[in-house]
């Protein structure tokens, strides 16, 4: 029979969902496996990129299914944001028919896939059902103070009208709409993931070799945790004057060893004795203009653009020398890092050089190489060394000195031993209609306060106009007005909505609940007992930071809150490579797209499957090769045209090896091969590509010899090694042949890997003469005679001394 694809797909994907073969059961004293691809936005149809990250995981979990674990495989929607209000704005339909629309129709395209999700917990975030919980999870974290309201700077897009977070702002513009970014103090909500500062830093340790190293690098570098000196600098007596009694301020430095190198030192335009300056108009209109243009540029613009700043007509007194030292306003000082200032030192640090460079500041070598000169037109020397000009310490190496002078200045109370973070508190209000309400009342009487666990969920009014201009909830008064929870008088609402990846925090945990309980609780105990932690985690890179990060706080919080017990979410994390197209990362914009529907629609949605897991390792990137697509669509055809070489049988069958030919012995060597790769590819290297390469070397040597049942064994075992990437014809073919009974654990015949015959080196004296052949069944006298015989030339009319035999290597003969 041809192979006919699409009726194949179509009759089995109804077979499953019928059957629900996918649903993880109930009972828990099954092994099991969490296994989860990252949850897509519903924006409307899947892209390669889905295609991929769902096929790896279906693959993986479909392995274990068949070896007996009892799998969570679940499927929802991250299905609040922006997107969808913009679609509202541009089609003038309503954001929830919208997004669940689109729900509808990516669900269908899954399913085209033939991906093996569990159906019973699909979910949306933007269901209200999701949104009672994570309100109260908001309430709790927000009485036990781990979220707070606060002002604060931020970034603000005028067109979006909305809060960005740092990341989402490019070169000084919004990431979505490309509009310029301004800087803007306003009230916002924040979770206090500092808090665990400490914590996911030290968790990450246990995640070695379980995560990518280069995911776990740069979440240890975005928390950044650093210890150093913290002190102050006291200004000369006319600044303190000049800034109404204002007498200090304190830095934050790492590398004490420097201090005597310090030849200015430089502030954040936010800075309070900037803001001094500022209100008491003492500034020039120059220096005052300067100040407002750097406070006006994102914190990540500034640390991209040249550096910059203004003398602030300050001087402080060193605190070891006693010099004067002149004070600066500079746009690489970050206002909420450390103190948001610091001592500079041009000799050795490369910022506080390349400042010094431009307004030709002193520049004062206080460290100097272990064996060497080092030449500052090369730019600031950074690394330790020795110290000179140091006053006392002179002489003594930069890791001594650093400990020495923090105890200098702790012994004379003027400084203390500190520890920081870079990681920031996480932002998550946003002016939006498309998210989930943030559940506080705002009372005239008793300021900010929860709405109540029973009024919970919170919902999105229906009856909104969506403009883009502002938040519609802002305007929505019938919505807004509220009573106080407290004490009953009319109240307003809280119009912030959540980030979205505030849902996307959780998600993983309500998969793992039993869906039974989800109208009753947040999370079930037994349930998430046992599925918790997810077992592997496939999703882009791109997610490496916030998501992973957010979602690993959220854990620990959930944790501390009662609801979760283990520490952190996910066991296991593979980042898969982008999908490129003519080198590129295939996008709409490049033009590049490869549409999934129509691969399905020609090939059918085992040779996409096939063809993704064949062309890469999952880890890395994919480009996409039209020829390669067919190539694995014919590699099915001839699979599903070599099925009629086989026998219909139940059970695998006994074949006496060695009664085979040399062309079958070969072919179950190379299937049997193909078998023992598979456990290590389907749970631990995940390089499928290896493993179909195994297969169809499996396929051509079957095809070498005539024997039926061996044709059967290896079609029993191929099928079954194959199905978690190419189920249908799988199904299929195993259905037709097996009775879908192949599909479990095959036991190793280590009877095919015994070899028959082995090479021998025959050598005299040491040196090579020759090689020769042996069954593998003779004894040592019979070996040394066929190997005499094959060097019979070199030892004619010699004594042989001494014969020797090392096993299965060599045979030496030493003559005279
Ligand atoms: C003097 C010095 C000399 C420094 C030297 C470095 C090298 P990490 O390691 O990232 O924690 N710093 C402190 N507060 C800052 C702020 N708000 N904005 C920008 N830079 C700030 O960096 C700590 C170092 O960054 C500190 O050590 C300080 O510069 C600077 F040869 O102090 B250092
Ligand atoms: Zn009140």
């Amino acid at each position: 029979m041809a192979y006919d694809a699409k009726n194949i797909e179509k009759k089995w994907q109804k077979i499953w969902q019928e059957n629900g073969e996918f649903e993880p059961k109930d009972n828990y004293n099954l092994p099991k496996k969490y296994i989860l691809s990252m949850f897509p936005y519903p924006s409307g149809r899947i892209h390669m990129g889905h295609v991929r990250n769902y096929s790896i995981g279906d693959a993986i979990a479909r392995y274990y299914r068949q070896q007996g674990f009892n799998v969570l495989h679940p499927i929802g929607f991250d299905s609040f944001g922006m997107p969808a209000e913009n679609a509202a704005i541009k089609h003038k339909i309503h954001p929830r028919i919208w997004t669940y629309e689109n729900i509808d129709y990516m669900i269908k395209e899954l399913d085209s896939l033939g991906l093996s999700f569990s159906k019973k917990r699909l979910l949306a975030t933007s269901d209200p059902l999701y949104t009672k919980w994570e309100q109260e999870f908001f309430i709790k974290m927000y009485e036990k103070g781990l979220i707070y309201r606060k002002n604060s700077i931020v970034n603000w897009c005028e067109n979006d009208q909305t809060v960005l977070a740092n990341e989402q702002v490019e070169d000084g513009k919004c990431w979505r709409c490309g509009h310029e970014v301004v800087q803007r103090d306003m009230p916002g909500y924040y979770l206090k993931i500092t808090h665990y500062g400490d914590e996911l830093l030290k968790d990450l340790e246990n995640l070695k070799g379980k995560w990518p190293s280069q995911v776990l690098t740069m979440q240890e570098n975005w928390i950044g945790k650093s210890s150093g000196l913290e002190f102050s600098f006291k200004f000369d007596e006319k600044s303190k004057e000049l800034l109404d009694g204002i007498s200090h301020f304190k830095v934050f430095t790492t590398r004490p060893d420097t201090i005597y190198g310090v030849s200015y030192t430089a502030l954040a335009p936010e800075h309070n004795v900037v803001k001094k300056l500022i209100e008491k108009g003492v500034l020039s209109k120059d220096v005052e203009e300067k100040i407002k243009f750097i406070l006006n540029q994102s914190p990540r613009e500034r640390q991209i653009k040249e550096k910059d700043g203004v003398f602030l007509g300050l001087y402080v007194i060193h605190p070891l020398t006693n010099e004067k030292i002149p004070v600066w306003m500079a746009n690489f000082v970050l206002a909420e890092y450390g103190s948001g200032a610091v001592m500079a030192v041009p000799a050795h640090d490369e910022r506080d050089f390349e400042f010094a460079s431009k307004f030709n500041l002193d520049i004062k070598q206080v460290i100097k190489p272990k064996n060497s000169q080092w030449d500052f037109k090369n730019g600031a020397f950074i690394d330790d060394g020795i110290l000179i000009n140091s006053g006392d310490f002179s002489e003594i190496s930069s890791y001594e000195a650093r400990d020495n002078i923090i105890s200098k200045f702790e012994k004379d109370g003027i400084g203390k031993r500190v520890v920081n973070f870079k990681l920031r508190d996480w932002g998550v209000s946003r002016q939006r209609y498309w998210g989930a309400p943030i559940p506080m009342i705002h009372c005239q009487k008793c300021g900010l306060v929860p709405e109540r666990i029973e009024n919970l969920p919170v919902t999105l009014p229906d009856d909104v106009e969506i403009t883009g201009e502002g938040n519609p909830l802002d305007k929505n008064l019938d919505w807004k007005t509220c009573t106080c929870p407290k004490c009953g008088s009319h109240a307003k609402r809280e119009s912030d909505t959540l980030d979205t990846f505030f849902e996307s925090s959780w998600y993983f945990a309500r998969f793992a609940s039993d869906e039974k309980t989800w109208q009753d609780r947040a999370f079930d105990e037994k349930s998430v007992d046992y599925w918790m932690s997810v077992d592997e985690y496939i999703g882009g890179i791109e997610h490496a930071i916030l998501h992973l990060l957010y979602a690993r706080f959220f854990q620990k919080a959930l944790r501390d809150l009662g609801y979760l017990k283990d520490d952190e979410p996910f066991s296991n994390l593979l980042t898969q490579g982008m999908v490129l197209k003519d080198g590129s990362k295939m996008s709409k914009s490049k033009g590049n797209t490869v549409d999934p529907d129509e691969i399905i629609k020609k090939y059918g949605a085992d040779t996409a499957r096939l063809f993704i897991l064949f062309a890469a390792p999952p880890q890395k990137e994919l480009e996409w090769n039209d020829s390669a697509v067919e190539g694995a669509y014919k590699f099915l055809n001839r699979l599903n045209d070599r099925s009629k070489s086989c026998i219909k049988t139940d059970t695998i069958p006994l074949i006496k090896h060695e009664n085979l030919n040399k062309e079958e012995k070969y072919a179950r060597l190379k299937v049997y091969e193909a078998l023992q790769k598979a456990n290590e590819v389907y749970t631990k290297t995940f390089a499928f590509n290896t493993l179909i390469a195994a297969c169809m070397e499996s396929l051509n040597a079957l095809n070498l010899q005539e024997n039926q049942e061996v044709w059967t064994e290896g079609f029993w075992i191929i099928l079954n090694l194959l199905e978690p990437i190419i189920p249908h014809l799988a199904n299929e073919l195993s259905h037709n042949l097996f009775n879908r009974k192949n599909f479990g654990k095959i036991d190793v015949r280590s009877e095919v890997f015994v070899k028959d015959t082995l090479n021998l080196a025959v050598t005299i004296n040491g040196k090579r003469r020759s090689e020769i052949e042996i069954q593998t069944n003779l004894d040592d006298s019979e070996i040394l005679n066929l190997a005499k015989k094959s060097v019979a030339k070199w030892i004619e009319n010699k004594t042989i001394i001494k014969e020797i035999y090392i096993k299965e290597k060599l045979v030496n003969l030493v003559v005279k």
